[in-house]
């Protein structure tokens, strides 16, 4: 009886033992799954954070994402889970009252949902953007078949510049609803491990907008009152060479934080007039972003030994390319040469100091730097 109750006892500790690690294994397994699945983002045009996973993921130290993507930079310097997490940018428990949990100036955030992880994707500046038209589609990829109550999409309004603003909600205007969308109805990705979920396409149409706008998608999971806010950069076409309208340099909103806001848009006139002359100025040319048929580059405009007042780039293009719109200077086109005169914010740089413009513009073939000449007006 006792050496029964003896050789019973082991076995059934043994039996307790097995079925807690199992059951830790299990537990592990689970949580190993619920990261793995996750949750989505919206991947075309991408949001902020997808986009920066997607480019910059393979390779998230290399330094050159600085120069060729800065607004990506800033934000895996800011936190790397937020590009890690590219689809966990969500707040549980808004219960649909999406304003008052996601204040003006941090939409892009869904309100610093996390704490710091997703802060930098309200920093305005040139991200990377996708054109589209006016008439487009944007998907949301859903990894875990959550489907949706609905989808939201927002297009800013005409004038709205993401690249000195970070939105309000004033500055949106609702242009799809979606109905619900039962779980797992859309398109399958094949063989990617990644985007192992379901497309969820909507088509838009946002007439009367060129150039720079921001997307902005809410979509209301099914599951649970959890409810995702992504910020989508696009290019829609036109805006023409030489802006009709002043460039857009709404300087921030007052809630914006202050990361890394651009100058100040109104910088006074130095009081005097230096001689131009000795100092001069110099340029260089960086292309930050290069597409099938379209380009993004960066000119940095540097006083010499002497400040300046008013400075003309010439910027000679060998292969045909043409820019199609500009901020920070006014761009002039005389046969394959374009020249860019400061604006009116821009113009004025202390000895040694620099300031940028950029454009986007068209290519084919070959997108060769122009060799630029730098003359002080
Ligand atoms: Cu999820």
């Amino acid at each position: 009886m006792s050496s029964t109750a003896r050789t019973h006892r082991p076995a059934a500790l043994r039996a307790l033992a097995i079925a807690t690690m199992s059951l830790i294994v299990l537990t592990t397994a689970l949580i190993n799954a619920d990261a793995a699945h996750a949750h989505g983002s919206a991947i075309n045009p991408p949001s902020r954070n997808y986009g920066c996973w997607k480019r910059w993921g393979g390779n998230f130290q290399a330094p050159e994402m600085a120069t060729q993507d800065p607004m990506c930079h800033q934000a895996w310097q800011n936190d790397p889970n937020g590009m890690w997490n590219w689809n966990g940018l969500y707040r549980d428990g808004v219960g649909g009252n999406h304003q008052a949990y996601v204040p003006d100036g941090q939409l892009c955030s869904a309100g610093r949902t996390d704490g710091n992880r997703y802060a930098a994707m309200d920093t305005p500046g040139a991200w990377q953007a996708t054109q589209v038209n006016n008439n487009f589609t944007v998907t949301v990829h859903d990894q875990a078949l959550h489907g949706a109550d609905y989808h939201r999409i927002y297009v800013t309004r005409q004038g709205f510049n993401p690249l000195t603003t970070a939105p309000r909600w004033s500055d949106l205007e609702l242009v799809s609803q979606t109905g619900v969308v039962p779980p797992g109805q859309g398109t399958r990705v094949p063989n990617d491990p990644v985007l192992n979920g379901v497309n969820v396409s909507i088509n838009v149409s946002a007439p009367g907008r060129t150039g720079r706008h921001l997307v902005y998608t809410i979509w209301k999971a099914s599951h649970s009152d959890q409810t995702y806010y992504f910020c989508s950069d696009v290019i829609f076409p036109g805006g023409g060479t030489t802006p009709t309208t002043p460039p857009v340099t709404t300087p921030p909103a007052p809630t914006t934080p202050p990361a890394t806001t651009p100058p100040a848009p109104t910088t006074p006139p130095a009081p005097t007039t230096p001689p131009a002359g000795t100092g001069g100025c110099a340029a260089s040319y960086t292309i930050t972003s290069q597409w099938s048929g379209g380009f993004q580059a960066e000119v940095r405009v540097t006083a010499g030994a002497s400040p300046i007042t008013g400075w003309t780039v010439t910027m000679p293009f060998a292969n045909g390319q043409r820019i199609s719109q500009a901020w920070g200077a006014t761009i002039a086109t005389s046969g394959s040469t374009a020249t860019a005169r400061n604006v009116g914010y821009n113009g004025s740089i202390a000895a040694g100091a620099s300031t940028t413009f950029g454009f986007i513009g068209s290519w084919t073939g070959t997108n060769a730097a122009p060799a630029l000449t730098c003359a002080v007006a």
